[in-house]
């Protein structure tokens, strides 16, 4: 009684504004910062009662919008391992979050509480960290995660201050496993991984040169900056932290350099050839690209999730090879996204290529049934995850092996990585550590690494339609099932050209149906792509 009390007088304070329909979606709830405090309130009472249902494990919440425009946010949630929130959890989210009334709000909780047994009021309560990006709107939105985790009694809610998602998403996965987590922990532990890297370096003369990092005008510029003295044999410029009057997203960062295909705000031409970076608005994405020496425009060659993929994959098989003994299983993931020439490209290289639905939620559960599972969305999002038991025969055989034979060299690279990479979640910070330090290790430039294989030309469009719904794909998402038909129509436009391949979906993120196509040259894919999203209308 004293629970439903709580509940209805906090409640009070977040009306749900009139017409509001939201679905947890992709990466959480998504949407007009100004419409989102009730949202909020009843994602920190949700995750107030997954901690409860956990045993008080500590559970994340990130207030964010990622790459969106900045009078937007967002909130998701973090479950005890670092990874996304199960996803037998969502439908629990959509309900909430849309209950009308407090009465049916109340209502679906207590329902939701008695079916999943969770034990409200027992002696050790919920536990939740809080964290948020730059947005302006972050910290009122924090204020209502906050009263909505303190009113389910006895839950204590902790604001772990301004993060990128991924520092959040790995502190939560440090606490839980009973690890140092705090943000300084965070820092060290990728300087000292970064750095055993660095000493791996055979005969490493190289004179390194500057790297340059577009920082989205986001939180992701400003903790690197952070970081910058701490990191030996790397020279950064970061541009773009947010200061100078620069907005968060606006012609800046990963989505829009990866999708644009052309410089940020802040570089240009005086930066021809030059090695650079480029976050989005939460750092949990990473791209690289560079202006070629040819240029008298805008346009940047990108190196995509798919290339930081595909040089990961390589020095992880480099490694593996050196080792004696037991045959690992080392897979790569991918999503229908995935440029199709870095797909040859890896199978090509032996590996096993998976293909997961859009989303890190999917790939992340694909990738960690492997014993070494890299995973990569084209945009950017991915990372690499070890097995437990992997893990601890690498532990053991780093301690057995003699000291300085290659073979105990490869070993230590990998449990470095394995320590610097974020197991959580894709991290632009740790990425971009692992990218300088396998380039040094290599010897490449940005453009030998772009030469490991030519992306066939693509395109993407957005279509706004009446009811994204009504475009039902395979689990693949690479055939549609519905509107009835519609394949085929597809299927008939894509025969017509050289290499062609395309497929449509509908958007986890916005209110649209996307276009995606690839054939062997850029007019062909132009053209391809035209005509679906004509299909599509
Ligand atoms: C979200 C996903 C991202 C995915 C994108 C697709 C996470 C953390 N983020 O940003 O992985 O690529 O949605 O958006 O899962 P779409 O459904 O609008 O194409
Ligand atoms: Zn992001």
């Amino acid at each position: 009684k004293t629970q439903i009390a709580s509940l209805l007088k906090s409640c009070d304070l977040f009306p749900i504004p009139q017409g509001l329909k939201l679905s947890y979606g992709t990466a959480g709830f998504r949407g007009d910062a100004k419409l989102l405090d009730s949202t909020v309130y009843r994602v920190g009472i949700l995750s107030a009662l997954r901690s409860l249902k956990l045993g008080s494990a500590t559970i994340g919440l990130m207030i964010t919008a990622s790459h969106n425009q900045i009078s937007d946010n967002g909130i998701k949630v973090s479950d005890p391992s670092g990874g996304m929130l199960s996803q037998e959890w969502e439908p629990f989210a959509d309900q909430i979050a849309n209950a009308y009334s407090p009465g049916e709000l109340v209502s679906l909780i207590t329902q939701f509480v008695e079916k999943e047994e969770i034990p409200i009021g027992d002696k050790n309560g919920a536990v939740v960290w809080l964290g948020r990006d730059t947005r302006p709107s972050g910290e009122s939105l924090l204020r209502a995660a906050e009263i909505g985790v303190s009113s389910v009694l006895g839950s204590v809610a902790i604001d772990m201050g301004i993060l990128t998602t991924p520092q959040l998403h790995w502190m939560v996965r440090a606490k839980n496993k009973g690890l140092k987590a705090t943000e300084n922990d965070y820092f060290e532990n990728l300087c000292t991984t970064f750095s055993c890297l660095i000493d791996l370096i055979p005969n490493n003369k190289l004179e390194v040169s500057k790297l340059l990092v577009d920082g989205a005008n986001g939180v992701g510029g400003e903790k690197i900056e952070m970081l910058k003295g701490s990191l030996k044999n790397l020279d950064l410029e970061i541009r773009n932290i947010g200061r100078d009057g620069g907005v968060l997203n606006e012609g800046v960062g990963a989505d829009f350099v990866q999708k644009e295909k052309v410089v940020p705000l802040g570089f240009g031409l005086n930066d021809v050839g030059m090695r650079c970076a480029s976050f989005d608005g939460d750092a949990d994405r990473l791209v690289y690209f560079y202006v070629p020496s040819n240029s008298d425009s805008e346009k940047v060659e990108l190196l995509d999730g798919d290339k930081i993929l595909s040089l990961f994959a390589l020095f992880i098989k480099e490694q593996l090879n050196a080792l004696e003994g037991k045959h690992s299983r080392l897979g790569v993931v991918q999503t229908a996204y995935a440029n199709g020439a870095s797909t040859d490209y890896l199978k090509q290289l032996g590996l096993d290529v998976a293909f997961a639905k859009t989303g890190v939620k999917h790939l992340h559960e694909k990738a960690a049934e492997y014993d070494i599972g890299i995973y990569f969305e084209a945009n950017g999002h991915g990372t690499i995850l070890f097995s437990e038991s992997f893990l601890s025969l690498l532990v053991a055989k780093q301690k057995d092996l003699t000291q300085g034979s290659e073979e105990h060299k490869a070993v230590s690279r990998l449990v470095a990585v394995s320590n610097l990479i974020n197991q959580a979640v894709g991290d632009a910070l740790s990425g971009l550590l692992l990218v300088e330090v396998i380039l040094q290790h290599m010897g490449w430039s940005i453009q030998k690494w772009n030469e490991l294989y030519k992306d066939l030309p693509s395109r993407q469009i957005k279509v706004e339609v009446p009811d994204r719904t009504a475009v039902v794909t395979t689990s693949s998402e690479t055939e549609a099932l519905k509107p009835l038909g519609i394949q085929d129509a597809i299927n008939a436009e894509i025969k017509k050209y050289l290499r062609g391949r395309a497929f449509i979906r509908p958007s986890g993120t916005e209110d649209v149906v996307r276009v995606y196509a690839e054939a062997s040259t850029q007019e062909a894919v132009d053209s391809l792509a035209k005509s679906v999203a004509q299909l599509v209308k």
